[in-house]
């Protein structure tokens, strides 16, 4: 071989894989005879043909490899955050909604003056063991930076020792948004019936039901629910956190049940906007209310920490996230997150409809 074509080729061989395609692109530039001449007498490949060959192959195929695992990568982790965000947007719709028609009671106002007929009777309730929680009107409840214990002590249809513990429970009692004409009443679902004048719950399909009030009587389902945050979505363990809620069941009597809606929620923050001079605009948020606070809340701000459902290889999360009052810094583990939050009015003020806390 001559000198020079042999320096080039030591050069070619010598330096990185990376760098081959660079080295043999220039020799087929300057020196195009290198490969011409060995066409030319059809002599077959050297060794170090043969090996710039594989060498570049491999190059070539490391390259493929890599572009394919990058965009596989990249499929992944815009699935993560695509299903992250669409479970945030849905919690905020979901929750918004019903902290805006909370103590809605099918345009009857004094909610003081609903009473019970005889047929309304609920199996399993939540209440403390002493007070039963379903047939108590009040319109919204907050259980604040909840633990095991405050919990059990307050909700007793909840998993109390698999919720998350420093996020909040709220509670919220309406009626549904549209009425129920009296041939499509369902024995076993609960009734508000109002003619404007009074108000009286009662079971669908009891005995002396609908009761009779007079006037223009309408019905409107009752909806009473809790939600609340559990520290797995299927089984114990799984450690993927959920949004759950109870809500009273169609069984007879009706039950508390509970059921969990969405997977990847860490934290649930509630604060409500305090009026203090009657003019519906809040004059401060708080997000531990006392009794006379909830009664003038005016507006209420949902915070949600949402996290993607899987880990996203080779993504550390050291942020630190805030939701309202509270930081949540992430685990430094491999879990995108996002934060949500929201003010919604509430359209039933409590002040209103005189219910208390
Ligand atoms: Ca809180
Ligand atoms: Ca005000």
């Amino acid at each position: 071989m001559h000198r020079q074509t042999l320096a080039v080729w030591v050069l070619v061989i010598t330096e990185p894989i990376g760098n081959f395609v660079e080295y043999c692109h220039l020799a087929l530039i300057y020196r195009p005879e290198i490969f011409m001449k060995r066409h030319s007498k059809q002599a077959g490949f050297t060794i170090i043909e043969l090996l710039v060959s594989m060498g570049l192959g491999l190059t070539l195929i490391a390259g493929a490899v890599n572009v394919f695992i990058q965009s596989n990568r990249s499929a992944q982790q815009d699935e993560q955050i695509s299903i992250m965000l669409d479970n945030g947007r849905f919690i905020m719709r979901l929750v918004g909604r019903e902290l805006a028609m909370a103590g809605y009671w099918g345009k009857y106002l004094d909610v003081a003056t609903i009473s019970e007929h005889a047929s309304v009777n609920v199996g399993t309730d939540c209440g403390n063991g002493v007070d039963d929680w379903a047939m108590d009107l009040r319109g919204v409840e907050i259980l604040n930076n909840v633990t095991t214990a405050t919990v059990a002590a307050n909700f007793n249809c909840l998993p109390s020792a698999s919720i998350v513990a420093g996020s909040d429970i709220l509670g919220i009692k309406r009626v549904a948004d549209n009425e129920t004409a009296d041939g499509s009443i369902d024995g076993g679902t609960m009734y508000l019936r109002t003619n404007g004048a009074g108000a009286q719950l009662f079971m669908g399909g009891g005995a002396g039901t609908p009761p009779a009030l007079g006037g223009d009587e309408v019905n409107w389902a009752y909806m009473p629910t809790i939600f609340y945050l559990r520290d797995y979505a299927v089984t114990p363990g799984d450690n993927l956190p959920s949004l759950c809620r109870a809500f009273l069941n169609s069984t007879s009597p009706p039950d508390m049940e509970n059921q969990c809606l969405v997977d990847g929620v860490e934290d649930l923050q509630i604060e409500f906007g305090v009026d203090t001079d009657r003019d519906f605009v809040a004059d401060y948020y708080t997000g531990s209310p006392t009794a006379a606070e909830m009664i003038n809340s005016v507006a209420a701000r949902i915070h949600i920490l949402v996290r993607s459902v899987d880990s996203v290889p080779n993504y550390l999360n050291d942020k630190t996230y805030v939701l309202g009052t509270k930081n949540v810094a992430a685990a430094n583990d491999s879990f995108y997150r996002r934060v949500f939050s929201t003010t919604i009015l509430l359209r039933n003020p409590t002040n209103l409809t005189g219910l208390g806390a």
